[in-house]
């Protein structure tokens, strides 16, 4: 389970539409490190969401969170123990021009031992609710410090409604840009061993991308952006469309990959049905 899949890299390209005007033409208000001048959030204590107007940081009320401290520094310090030799013995990609992220080497996982699976299971407790579909495999993504990832908007088609993401071992700034309006914006501040949840709108009104160290600025203060990994859990899509499918489909699928559970199903299986069925 430590070699990313191919199925796994199938889902995420699947999941990631580029916005390739934004990339090529850039609002300026996004690309240069913004005037902060608007910016409230009663989300956390300390002020981990900011955004271009009261406006857009309503919108998102409900959509993006920020949990800082949702891990100590002895569970961070077990999930790089677990993910660590796996990842080293991949290389950081940097020269695909079409991909969503720069500078960067993934895994999947499955399994996770002893000291993590508790860990894992907080996160699933605080972003989903009891009974979801989840995806078995997290998805881990490690991020040079010269990485980054690019705004990108998620497929409604493959991705379920809710991502949540741990931070290990940087601070970084997470950019949400308004599909309707590039000039509506929302930052989030992600802290080291911060939990942050995106749902529904955040995620498929809202493009996102985690900012490279040079434009790594959160309401006016410079935030380094050093190597960073992302332990990411979603859920699958529900789409009706999904949902027929799946009902027609699970004992033949259940049979043929050997599933006790179509919630536990693999991500291949997913895969192979998101290629065959859906596409
Ligand atoms: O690394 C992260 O936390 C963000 C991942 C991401 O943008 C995505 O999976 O769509």
């Amino acid at each position: 389970m430590e070699r990313a899949t191919d199925a796994m890299r199938l889902l995420i390209v699947g999941c990631r539409r580029l916005r390739r005007n934004m990339l090529l033409n850039p609002p300026s208000s996004v690309n240069a490190a913004p005037k902060r001048t608007k910016l409230s959030s009663t989300m956390a204590s300390r002020r981990l969401v900011c955004g271009s107007s009261p406006e857009v940081l309503e919108r998102v009320r409900g959509h993006v969170e920020v949990r800082e401290d949702f891990i100590s520094e002895e569970e961070e310090r077990a999930l790089l123990q677990e993910l660590e030799p796996g990842l080293r013995k991949k290389r950081y990609e940097f020269d695909h021009w079409d991909d969503a992220i720069h500078g960067y080497r993934e895994t999947e996982r499955l399994e996770w031992g002893v000291a993590c699976r508790p860990i894992l299971a907080r996160v699933r407790g605080a972003a989903f609710r009891e009974g979801s579909a989840l995806l078995g495999p997290v998805h881990v993504l490690d991020l040079d410090k010269a990485g980054y990832i690019k705004a990108h908007l998620d497929s409604v088609k493959f991705c379920g409604s809710t991502i949540a993401g741990l931070s290990l071992l940087s601070d970084s700034v997470m950019r949400l840009v308004s599909e309707d309006n590039t000039k509506d914006w929302v930052d989030l501040l992600l802290p080291r061993r911060s939990l942050y949840i995106l749902r529904d709108h955040a995620r498929f009104k809202f493009t996102h991308e985690v900012l490279k160290d040079q434009e790594s600025f959160f309401a006016g203060g410079r935030i380094p952006r050093h190597r960073r990994i992302s332990v990411i859990c979603r859920n699958l899509p529900l789409s009706a469309e999904y949902q027929l499918m799946l009902c027609s489909r699970e004992s033949r699928l259940r049979r043929k990959f050997a599933l006790t559970s179509f919630s536990q199903h693999s991500l291949s299986t997913m895969c192979c049905l998101l290629k065959h069925h859906l596409c």
